[in-house]
């Protein structure tokens, strides 16, 4: 008798001591599973004398509930304990700040080619876009570069060597527009364009805006007022302009134009060379079923990169392409 006595309140004090609940069913087992220690009490019974049997069969049985009624309390105790540690360990504090967003910005690139194309818009051009894999046909033949003539060489151009090339400039997209509308044309055609040449100040991608605008007696005065209003505009200033003669295939007459331009260094001003331009050559208009005798236009081309370096204060084209964020966040 004194044997089970003994053995429930050790087993008792153990199950009050469990500290987890594995350790709680280890207890479980060594005392009341099938080889457990009441459970060896129990079968103990049958070789006993029946009135022995009798009174140790119900301390047995009595120490058997009291156990069992001691696991469950002690189980819900360590659930609730752990439940209690999961919901401290996953606290949530929504009332903290968050993070914050960090903010992109648009690329100098972007940004200068927006803002050129804003000030045309302005000015009532539309905008015309084309694909940057063309074909002979496009990127010379139709603008007046003969077969086989150095004039081709101006432009490195990159060849699939099936017939379609690289546009190395926008001019096709002009094209494309006077093949396929009757004139009058006032477009700009933005995008990008690519040459076989890279060095300090040419990268094989670069960005451009072409411009045109056809229809009867247009004249070069038209262009210069157009470009003088521009360069005024995009740089938010009254600068200079100065028509240097030129040659293109598909222009006639032809020019470069320069700015007048001080430096912040205290250098003595110069002439900066950003755009060509002239009076759309009658092949090219004759190409497009456009008569040259009825109309008449002119055309320029500038490129982006050159323009978002002045504007921006950029010493090195390459910067533009390295993709160096320190870089990049300046112009947020
Ligand atoms: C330039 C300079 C001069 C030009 C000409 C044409 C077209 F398609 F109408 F013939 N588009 N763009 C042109 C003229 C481009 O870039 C320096």
């Amino acid at each position: 008798m004194s044997t089970v006595s003994d053995l429930q309140n050790r087993a008792l004090l153990e199950i009050a001591e469990s500290a987890d609940l594995q350790a709680l069913d280890d207890l479980r087992v060594r005392y009341l599973g099938k080889k457990g220690e009441i459970t060896a009490q129990l079968k103990s019974l049958g070789s006993m004398e029946p009135e022995q049997r009798r009174s140790f069969g119900q301390a047995v049985n009595a120490a058997r509930d009291a156990l069992n009624q001691a696991i469950g309390e002690r189980r819900q105790a360590l659930e609730a304990a752990a439940l209690e540690q999961k919901l401290l360990r996953e606290k949530v504090d929504v009332t903290l700040p968050g993070r914050g967003e960090r903010r992109g910005g648009l690329h100098p690139v972007t940004m200068a080619m927006e803002r050129a194309i804003g000030i045309f818009t302005k000015l009532g051009f539309d905008v015309a876009t084309g694909p940057e894999v063309e074909d002979d046909h496009y990127n010379f033949e139709s603008l007046n570069f003969p077969p086989h003539h150095p004039a081709r060489a101006m432009h490195d151009t990159f060849y699939f060597g099936d017939g379609r090339l690289l546009r190395t400039h926008t001019s096709p997209v002009q094209i494309r527009v006077m093949e396929q509308s009757d004139p009058p044309y006032r477009i700009i055609a933005p995008g990008k364009v690519y040459r076989s040449d890279s060095d300090q100040t040419h990268t094989p991608m670069f960005h451009q805006i072409e411009g045109l605008l056809v229809g009867r007696g247009v004249s070069m005065a038209d262009l210069k007022g157009v470009l003088h209003t521009f360069v005024n505009a995009f740089f938010e200033r009254s600068l200079t302009m100065r028509f240097r003669p030129s040659y293109f295939p598909f222009t006639e007459p032809s020019a470069e134009v320069d700015i007048g331009w001080e430096k912040d260094d205290g250098s003595e001003p110069g002439w900066l060379e950003i755009l060509g331009c002239g009076m759309v050559h009658p092949n090219v208009l004759r190409g497009c079923d456009v008569d040259p005798e009825e109309y008449t236009g002119y055309a320029f081309g500038m490129g982006i990169e050159r323009l978002a370096m002045l504007r921006y204060g950029v010493t090195d084209l390459r910067q533009f392409f390295d993709n160096d964020l320190e870089f990049l966040k300046q112009f947020h």
